[in-house]
């Protein structure tokens, strides 16, 4: 088979721009430890506010996120320590991303979403909403304070 030279080496070019592709996501879950939600559970949206998992605050960190903001709008968690954070969404889909750090996760309606992370360093953390969610998408923030752990 005859193939001219610019059709092989377009193929060679589309060949490895998909390897590299397909490195960029082997780095950012190896190298990064970033990993998909994989907790699936389901709640409706229309009864966040009413639903006993998100009702009573404990150990864990529940947050529900909303045009324009995340509530609670300023968290406080150990460091050292492993903080399970377990969100929703009261309306539309919203990005959770801790930034500096590996959290990070989708707020879709009608699922909770669930990870599990240690903070080494104490300090403030700017928490944004990385998913379009809107107008006012750019306001959407809310503030991590992880505190020296106490002993
Ligand atoms: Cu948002």
């Amino acid at each position: 088979m005859n193939v001219a030279f610019y059709e092989k080496l377009w193929m060679w070019a589309a060949g490895v721009l998909i390897v590299a592709f397909l490195a960029t996501i082997a780095v950012g879950v190896a190298g990064s430890a970033l990993q998909p939600p994989s907790h699936v559970e389901t709640i409706d949206p229309t009864k966040v506010w009413t639903d006993p998992r998100f009702a009573h605050p404990g150990a864990t960190v529940v947050v529900v996120a909303m045009m324009y903001a995340f509530m609670p709008a300023e968290m406080r968690v150990p460091a050292g320590r492993p903080v399970t954070f377990r969100l929703t969404s009261a309306d539309v889909t919203h990005g959770f991303q801790i930034v500096g750090t590996n959290g990070n996760t989708m707020v879709v309606p009608g699922y909770i979403s669930q990870f599990t992370t240690v903070f080494r360093e104490p300090g403030e953390y700017l928490i944004v909403c990385n998913e379009y969610c809107g107008l006012g998408h750019h306001v959407m923030s809310a503030k991590l304070i992880v505190e020296e752990a106490r002993p």
